[in-house]
């Protein structure tokens, strides 16, 4: 399939490591990717479902003990612990390839090893970066046929090049003890073992398309972030991009396939999908950022997704989508989860794979269970999807799950102040990661697990990036759909909703309408936000857009500590940030 020389040396050097039977190439062939579905449903590692209802479509349930990423896991091996920074676990290269190469050494045995070649991006945009991985594990192979674009034109693109992301992926035992997610950002390097699941094993999505990605944008003057990216078409058919980063199951995927509540829809407004998770940002041509998802699916949190949350999620999985750990409902041969209807399956198997009724109390999905679906599914993917150019983005949007403080929309004073407001963003914690759900952690930009370097020199790439572009940046926005009132409700209807904190965000980019000086920033008149047909009191809006300064006070201390953790990297604009804060707080 290609001579490329230092590619098949390095599949070589680790078929010598792994020992597989057989070396088996993607080509992208469909016949050939049947032959290897037919071989995971002889296994039991896909489970065929109604081809009626859900053609084309599989079920596949993880090891209990792998569903979710593993942060505490996974490393930046970094030469020096110093490029690694403050708030990345980090192993010594020569430490972390000794260590692994033990895990995976004869590893395959007795299973083939695949090769799928894979582009991030249109193959052979200039945004776009290729990518190898060597698995043994179908699943992973059928994945990345939907999550990335994967085939031999990926190779003819590559050509005899180095510049290709080594990615190596091993099953091993499925053992959480000796379960590794390691990054090399100076050999353009990952190794998994151990886990079969999403993001620890997709290697071109959080692992290649952020952690080595957000190297390489340092590196060579360009950005990967943990990004949708959106279209908003107005009645006259004019269309502006906004890219926003929220941390994992904070409500990405819900936002870019966003459908605009019904007078909206009837005055001709629209909004397309470009992308739900990743965004590669660079200058274009005309001086501006413009963005690119170098995905080709969505690997999406199913709990929750139902006709009225996110139909365009719905019908994007309707079709050639897997499901992970969702219950299996025996009745017709199709799927359910909490949250997509209120008539759970009678008979049913639930993602540990054991017989189950909601009478028993215990979740049938598992929270963070998922579907992985096309893109082209989508009913409202953007006509630029497959464009090798990107979008323009008008805004960038910042965002998290925060009971109080964060009201529901605020604008940062300008780029050095929106990097600041990204820089302190937090969150609570959800089940997409393992370990303790509903905590506040600063998770700046919503990439605190996937940055592959030192945080404070990624947080002065932002600055540097800005004063790159100049007075053509996109204006920063923070949002929060999750603020809660006394009793614990959502204050925000939020999902289609949504759109209307969105025209405000481009009406002050397009300086059509005022706002409310804060100390935290540009906050809208309470007028500005329309409430016309939904069930939002004045009161509550006022409540949303109100800015408590004793929580804002507490707030910045906990900065103040973050800040401190991140020591002598963290840019002196940002510290000046936070004293500008608190003097305007005081
Ligand atoms: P990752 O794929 O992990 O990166 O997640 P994501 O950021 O794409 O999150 P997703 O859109 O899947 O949403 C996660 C959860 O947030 C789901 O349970 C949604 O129902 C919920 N959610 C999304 N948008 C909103 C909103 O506007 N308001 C409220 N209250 N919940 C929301
Ligand atoms: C996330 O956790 O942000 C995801 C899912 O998008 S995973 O691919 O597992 O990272
Ligand atoms: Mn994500």
């Amino acid at each position: 399939m290609t001579k490329n020389k230092m590619l098949l040396s390095w599949i070589e050097e680790m078929t010598a490591l792994t020992t597989p039977d057989k070396v088996v190439w993607i080509t992208g062939d469909p016949k050939q990717l049947d032959e290897l579905r037919q071989q995971a449903l002889a296994t039991g590692e896909l489970y065929k479902l109604n081809e009626e209802k859900l053609p084309d479509c599989y079920l596949h349930r993880t090891a209990v003990n792998d569903v979710a990423r593993v942060e505490h896991r996974t490393f930046i091996c970094s030469r020096n612990k110093k490029d690694a920074g403050p708030t990345n676990n980090w192993m010594e290269p020569k430490e972390a390839y000794e260590k692994l190469g033990k895990i995976f050494s004869k590893s395959m045995k007795g299973r083939t090893m695949y090769v799928i070649p894979y582009s991030m991006g249109p193959v052979g945009s200039k945004f776009s970066k290729v990518g190898i991985e060597l698995t043994d594990s179908i699943y992973v192979v059928m994945n990345m046929v939907i999550m990335t674009r994967v085939g031999s034109d990926v190779l003819d693109v590559l050509g005899n090049s180095n510049d290709f992301v080594r990615g190596l992926h091993g099953k091993a035992q499925i053992d959480e003890e000796n379960r590794y997610i390691c990054h090399f950002p100076e050999d353009n390097t990952i190794w998994s073992v151990n886990s079969g699941y999403g993001g620890n094993v997709l290697l071109g999505k959080k692992c290649f398309a952020l952690r080595i990605a957000s190297y390489q944008g340092k590196q060579e003057n360009w950005m990967a972030e943990h990004m949708l990216i959106l279209g908003v078409e107005y009645p006259d058919g004019d269309i502006k991009y906004i890219a926003a980063a929220f941390p994992s199951a904070c409500g990405k995927t819900n936002l870019a396939m966003l459908i605009p509540p019904e007078i909206y829809a009837k005055k001709g407004y629209k909004v397309w999908t470009v992308g739900d998770d990743i965004a590669w940002i660079r200058k274009g041509p005309d001086g501006r950022l413009w963005a690119i998802n170098p995905e080709n699916g969505f690997f999406g949190v199913a709990p929750g997704t139902n006709v009225k949350s996110n139909p365009n999620a719905l019908h994007s999985t309707e079709q050639g989508t897997i499901f992970t750990n969702v219950v299996h409902n025996l009745e017709n041969n199709t799927v359910w989860w909490e949250g997509l209807d209120k008539n759970p399956p009678t008979k049913a198997i639930d993602w540990k794979g054991n017989p189950w009724t909601a009478e028993s109390g215990e979740k049938g999905a598992h929270p963070n269970s998922r579907f992985t679906a096309p893109a082209t599914n989508c009913p409202c993917i953007s006509k630029e999807f497959d464009s090798p150019n990107g979008v323009p983005l008008s805004a960038i949007v910042f965002g998290g799950r925060r009971a109080k403080t964060a009201p529901l929309v605020y604008q940062s004073f300008d780029w050095v102040n929106g990097v600041f407001v990204g820089s302190i963003m937090a969150s609570e914690t959800t089940a997409a990661a393992s370990g303790a759900v509903g905590v506040v952690r600063r998770d700046p930009m919503a990439m605190l697990p996937f940055c592959g370097y030192n945080m404070g020199d990624y947080f002065q790439h932002w600055l540097d990036m800005g004063k790159d572009i100049g007075n053509k940046v996109p204006k920063i926005f923070h949002v929060n759909w999750f603020r809660l009132d006394n009793e614990g409700h959502f204050e925000w209807p939020g999902f289609g909703e949504n759109l209307r904190v969105l025209l405000w965000i481009l009406d002050r980019c397009d300086n059509k309408v005022d706002a409310v000086e804060t100390p935290i920033g540009y906050l809208p008149k309470h007028e500005d936000i329309s409430l016309e047909g939904i069930d939002v009191s004045k009161e509550t809006l006022k409540d949303l857009l109100s800015v408590d300064k004793k929580l804002w006070l507490d707030d910045a201390t906990a900065v103040e500590e973050f800040y401190g953790k991140i020591g002598e990297t963290l840019p002196k604009e940002l510290k000046e940030e936070l004293a500008k804060l608190k003097k305007r707080l005081a």
